[in-house]
This record gives C-alpha cells, structure tokens and sequence, in this order.
C-alpha cells in the first residue's frame, strides 16, 4: 500500500460509519433541491434535467449514486467558496479530463515527490489514480469533503452554472476540449463499459442522435467549449484553453505553457535536467492505465480502467459513418461560425 494513499484518497481510510455519513449527507440534499428539480424539463429514459440550458444528470442515476448530479452542482452554486489560489480543470466529459488531472497535479507536486519508482517516497500517480489525486467537485466525495481539494479540483460543469465565487475570486481555470468526433466515440464506449452488463448496450446511432442534440450528460459539446472558449478571449489570464489534440502532438509545449499559466513554470535547471520529461513519462497513458489496472481506489462501483481505453486522436473513423462525419462537422462549422477553433482528426 502506498505511504501517500491515506492522505490522497477519500476512499483509503473511510470506514463503516463515515461512509454512511456520507451517504445521508447526500440524501439530504437531494431531498433540499426536490422541488427545484422537480420543476426542470426533465427526460426520464435517459435521467437528464435541464438547467441552466445544460441537460444534467439527476438523483440517484448510477447504482444508486449521486456524483455530478443536477443537485451536486445546485449545492456548489449555493454554498461553494472558491480561493484565489484554487486551481480547477474543466472539461467536457472525455475531453482528457484524466490526462489534464494527472498532469497537473504532478506539475504542481513535482518538488514534492520523486517521478521516478523505487521507495516510499515514490510519486501518488505511480500507485493511485489521477482520480484519487484530483476530486471532481460535482462528486460525492468532494461534497463531504471539500479540503480534500486542497486548492486543485476538476469540473465538468458548464461555464455558465460555475459557483459564482470561482469566476469572482479571479482563481484559474485550464479547459481541455477535443475533437467531437473522438469524444462521441470515447462516451458511447465509456457509457457501454461503465453500463456492463446490467443493461443492453446503447446503440451507437442511439448515442450518435443525443450527442447531436446534447442530450447527454453536462449537455452539448458545442454549448459547453464555446462557454469556456469565450470565457478564454475574455481572460485569457484566467481561463486557459488546451486542445487533446494539442497535448498530443506537441506534448513538452503543452506542458510547459500549463505549468506556466498555473503559476509555477518550469526553471531552465528544470528544464535542462530533464524535469518536464519525466512528468510526460509519469503520465503517459500507457503507464496511467497500468496503475488503474493494478488498483482501483476511486470507487467501488467503477473500474479505473475505464478510463483509458486508446488514448488516440482520430479513432472516432473506426466507427463512424460518412453521413455521421457530415452531420457532426456541420455542427462544429455552424456552432463555431467565426471562431478561431478548428480540430485535427
Ligand atoms: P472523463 O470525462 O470520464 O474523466 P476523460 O479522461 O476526459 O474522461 O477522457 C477519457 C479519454 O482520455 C479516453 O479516450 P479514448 O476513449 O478515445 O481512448 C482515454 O483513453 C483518454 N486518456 C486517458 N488518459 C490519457 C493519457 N494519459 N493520454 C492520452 N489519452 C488519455
């Protein structure tokens, strides 16, 4: 067992009775936003609300848990009080969202631990998920704990339902969007994985139709990046805007210009000492997926490694038909008529 795990995971240590706690804590919001959400265009087939021009997932919608729930994000809204040193990392769900918390947080802790195997001391990413190094505020977990945050938090929640207290305490937010085509794929696959065997496979053309029409968890690809996208030329030197695709190819870029926007950019030294390469080996997807497959903290009724699946840019073509491609790529060119946004497939 890794000496970090009881100071990383909210998972590690819990024990009979906080987990119940817990539990009755998110029961009772639930119950507190009951008539709020009971008030929202609701599509009971699919359990989404609509909020704030967002469809939302609602209540107890995955073996009876609450995380990133309609009533999570109604919670934030009222009682989350965000540092001007916080740090958070909004995506759209499978963007890179796994990707962009394991690399931050290395960048952030990379003083801290050592990036390479070989004693106690080695780095949390070598034994506990990304997941587990950085909390998604919508999710349970971080509900019941919110210093566990610790000043680094992810977010899938759109710009616009954001507490107001993160875009008034001016802290920063890192965006990371991908191509449509890609993100389709990777959420059909990941809605059929994380499904398994408890209900029949969704359709791709089934999956296809909602994600067109952004009837899918946290809404509309276009809606949800165009928030964050504007938000960006807005201020630029608060909301940063990564592209997957950008990540992949131009890696040590990337990276730097991440950590420099979070404040901490790497020194010469580091950068001479090979520093900046070690944090893209920790977090290189093929040795991410080897962690999750050895342990799984984050929680009991998902297995990590349903997050790392191929980690390619372009895969979406294995799938997809023409007339698929077609309607898609009209979307992007009239959603982003005018912008500067443009993705390599
Ligand atoms: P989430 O929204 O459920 O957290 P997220 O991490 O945003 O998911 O996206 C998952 C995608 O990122 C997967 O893409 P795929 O289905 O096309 O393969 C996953 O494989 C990919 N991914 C995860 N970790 C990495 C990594 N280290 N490098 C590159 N891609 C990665």
């Amino acid at each position: 067992m890794s000496c970090h795990m009881a100071f990383y995971s909210p998972f590690a240590t819990i024990t009979k009775d906080e987990e119940n706690a817990r539990k009755a804590k998110m029961v009772a919001i639930i119950e507190r936003y009951k008539d709020k959400v009971s008030a929202l265009p609701t599509n009971a087939e699919l359990h989404l609300c609509k909020y704030e021009g967002f469809w939302l997932l609602h209540g107890y919608w995955f073996k009876s848990q609450t995380d990133f729930s309609v009533e999570s994000i109604m919670a934030l809204q009222d009682g989350f009080q965000a540092l001007p040193t916080d740090i958070f990392l909004a995506s759209n769900p499978k963007t890179g969202t796994t990707w962009l918390k394991a690399l931050a947080f290395a960048i952030l802790n990379r003083t801290k631990f050592k990036t390479e195997s070989g004693s106690c001391e080695t780095h949390p990413l070598l034994t506990i998920s990304p997941h587990d190094c950085v909390p998604f505020m919508e999710s349970d977990s971080f509900l019941n704990n919110p210093s566990y945050a610790n000043g680094l938090m992810a977010t899938h929640i759109p710009y616009t339902s954001l507490p107001k207290s993160i875009i008034s305490s001016e802290c920063r937010i890192v965006y990371i969007c991908r191509n449509p085509k890609d993100v389709l794929i990777s959420f059909w696959h990941f809605v059929n994985k994380l499904e398994g065997d408890v209900s029949t496979p969704t359709k791709l053309d089934d999956a296809f139709k909602c994600f067109c029409l952004g009837m899918v968890p946290y809404g509309s690809f276009w809606d949800h990046m165009l928030g964050y996208y504007k938000a960006s030329l807005e201020r630029p030197d608060k909301v940063l805007f990564l592209k997957y695709e950008d990540l992949k190819k131009y890696t040590e870029n990337e990276v730097k210009k991440l950590a420099k926007f979070i404040g901490i950019p790497f020194t010469e030294e580091e950068e001479c000492d090979g520093s900046v390469r070690k944090i893209i080996e920790l977090c290189r997807f093929e040795n991410l997926r080897k962690v999750s497959k050895d342990k799984t903290q984050m929680s009991k009724d998902i297995c990590e490694d349903v997050y790392f699946r191929k980690g390619i840019v372009g895969d979406s073509v294995n799938y997809l038909t023409t007339e698929m491609i077609q309607i898609l790529d009209k979307i992007t060119k009239e959603k982003f008529d005018g912008l500067n946004i443009s993705f390599e497939t």
